[in-house]
């Protein structure tokens, strides 16, 4: 078995009355673990400012850690088809989505490939994906980085965060 990282985002879903957007996370979370993912550690959910795009609403993101028998490029392929299932429409790059799925770290590998890249490329750079996922697992190292979460959490400045659940 593989470990593999997740971060999960969203901040779309006002046709649903509860919060559309924790109700896209819990279907994310139920069609993952439908694939035979099995569930190792799961963040706190934060309410986020947009970073990029800030003229969209705020998202609640959250990171999960993952066993899992699939491939890097199985697990995108999987990721893919739930974003879609989930209702998601990619027409504005980083524009609102009723879900989105990244892989952060699988293992220790490194992945350069056109469609995917491991780790992903902007979490040591991202507060909406350092905060949670400090709060699972502090002491993963980045294996490009070769920096704790923790260490690559101190190099940033933590704005826009807030813990919602
Ligand atoms: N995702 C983006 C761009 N900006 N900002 C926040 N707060 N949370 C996200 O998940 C996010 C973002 C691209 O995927
Ligand atoms: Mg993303
Ligand atoms: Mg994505």
């Amino acid at each position: 078995m593989s470990f593999l990282v997740l971060s999960l985002g969203s901040n779309l879903g006002n046709t649903i009355s509860i919060d559309g957007r924790s109700y896209h996370l819990d279907r994310a979370i139920e069609s993952l673990l439908k694939t035979g993912m099995k569930l190792e550690n799961k963040s706190s959910i934060y309410e986020t400012e947009p970073e990029g795009l800030v003229e969209q609403p705020k998202f609640l993101n959250m990171v999960l850690g993952l066993k899992t028998e699939f491939t890097p490029q199985a697990s995108l392929k999987l990721i893919r088809q739930i974003e879609s299932d989930l209702g998601r429409e990619r027409k504005i790059k980083n524009g609102p989505r009723t879900i989105d799925l990244d892989i952060i770290f699988y293992d220790q590998l490194v992945v350069l490939e056109k469609d995917l890249i491991i780790p992903h490329p902007r979490m040591h750079q991202r507060a909406f994906v350092l905060v949670p996922l400090a709060e699972i697992l502090p002491d993963y190292i980045h294996p490009v980085y070769h920096k704790t979460v923790a260490q690559l959490l101190r190099e940033i400045e933590i704005k826009g965060v807030r813990l919602w659940n």
